[in-house]
């Protein structure tokens, strides 16, 4: 059934999960972009446009993201998007720095391609940044350092290439260039199953890939001119195309930053060296500060670990326990919040009872 969004990602299991609503007579659909409470999805029927008003309000997490799998009304008007599906994976920053709320920018994802302008001055920890949220979503990171033509030394690109793969432990990194091909063969693979989602700064050459990827000038790219430019963002809405040789890729639009939220196993993962090592310090709680027997800060002595990968875990990892410990006081808040409402209705249902007179 619905075989016709196979190209999309269909299976079995979502079939599955799909029943209760095809029960209901809904239809199921792939959300290929969202805009302003709306939303197109992708069905056996065709695209189809619906507002996505059933959300959970205030609830930023529980708001339909590209991606997702959707049961929506078949002829409603307007028409609504009922649920989605469990989500698989999701991709979630921190929104501001101010209100710690959860930002999912994508759903369902498998590969996430991390894309690094070599036209720019690497900034390894900005890299880490974008691997602990990857990490975190559940899918698989990969590394792809763009414009790889503007590197014409090899021996140059070589090191670029390792001090990446230092910084990214089990994570693939591929230099590429969309202008001369060079490297595409490896992501053409890699996006061939599944869906992979492009994430990266504005001007990283994202859609350029996207539309290597696909084959055609699907989406827009910026002009020549402004390359790696501060301009304006040249993708703004979260776009998913199916590939035509197999595979799902959403093209995103660039981040100019990305928060940590509740990301400490994505953390962990990416410094999964330090983690290992912290497995031979002498006290269970080292810090790698100063305490005597501590195996982190002895790599780092021998040169084993450079002293950057050491500062880089602790602030990650610091940000994150600030985030945690701040939305658990908003969390909390909002329980209270429920208690006190739960208390006076508890009350009020009481006065009913026993009448207006008490
Ligand atoms: N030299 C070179 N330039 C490239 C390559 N890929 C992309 N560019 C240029 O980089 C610029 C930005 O490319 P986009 O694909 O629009 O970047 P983006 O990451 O999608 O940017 P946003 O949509 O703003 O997030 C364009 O001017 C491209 O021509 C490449 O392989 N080599
Ligand atoms: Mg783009
Ligand atoms: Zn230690």
């Amino acid at each position: 059934m619905f075989s016709a969004l196979a190209p999309y990602g269909w299976d079995e299991a979502w079939a599955d999960a799909f029943a209760p609503y095809a029960a209901d007579g809904l239809l199921p659909g792939r959300v290929v972009r969202v805009d302003r409470g709306q939303c197109d999805i992708v069905t056996a029927d065709g695209t189809v446009r619906a507002d996505t008003e059933f959300v959970v309000p205030r609830d930023p997490m529980k708001v339909v993201c590209t991606g997702d799998w959707v049961a929506v009304d078949p002829d409603g008007d307007p028409r609504y998007v009922r649920a989605y599906l469990p989500r698989r994976t999701a991709f979630v920053r921190s929104t501001s720095s101010k209100r710690s709320e959860g930002q999912i920018l994508a759903a369902n994802v498998d590969h996430a391609v991390v894309a690094v302008s070599l036209a720019l001055e690497l900034d390894l920890g900005r890299v880490e940044r974008f691997l602990a949220l990857a990490w975190e979503s559940g899918a698989q990171p990969v590394v792809a350092l763009t414009k790889a033509d503007l590197v014409p030394d090899p021996v140059t690109l070589a090191h670029l290439v390792q001090d990446v793969e230092t910084s990214a432990p089990g994570v693939p990194v591929l230099a590429v260039s969309a202008l001369h091909g060079d490297g595409l063969d490896t992501l053409v693979a890699l996006a061939g199953s599944g869906t992979s989602v492009l994430l990266g700064q504005s001007g990283a050459g994202k859609s350029t890939l996207a539309n290597a990827l696909v084959g055609a000038d699907v989406m827009d790219v910026r002009a020549a001119r402004d390359v790696d430019g501060k301009g304006r963002h040249t993708t703004t809405t979260r776009n998913l195309l199916a590939l035509p040789s197999g595979g799902v890729l959403i093209d995103t639009p660039g981040l100019r930053g990305v928060g940590l939220f509740d990301a400490e196993t994505g953390v962990g993962q990416v410094f999964s060296e330090i983690e290992e090592l912290a497995g031979g310090c002498r006290f269970h709680d080292c810090a790698h500060e100063t305490e005597p027997g501590c195996a982190v800060r002895f790599a780092v002595e021998n040169g084993e670990l450079p002293e950057r990968r050491l500062e880089s875990y602790r602030k990650l990892m610091r940000e994150n326990q600030w985030i945690v410990a701040k939305t658990d006081a908003r969390v909390r808040a909002e329980l209270r919040r429920d208690w006190k409402r739960k208390g006076a209705e508890g009350r009020a249902a009481m006065r009913a009872k026993r009448g207006p007179w008490t």
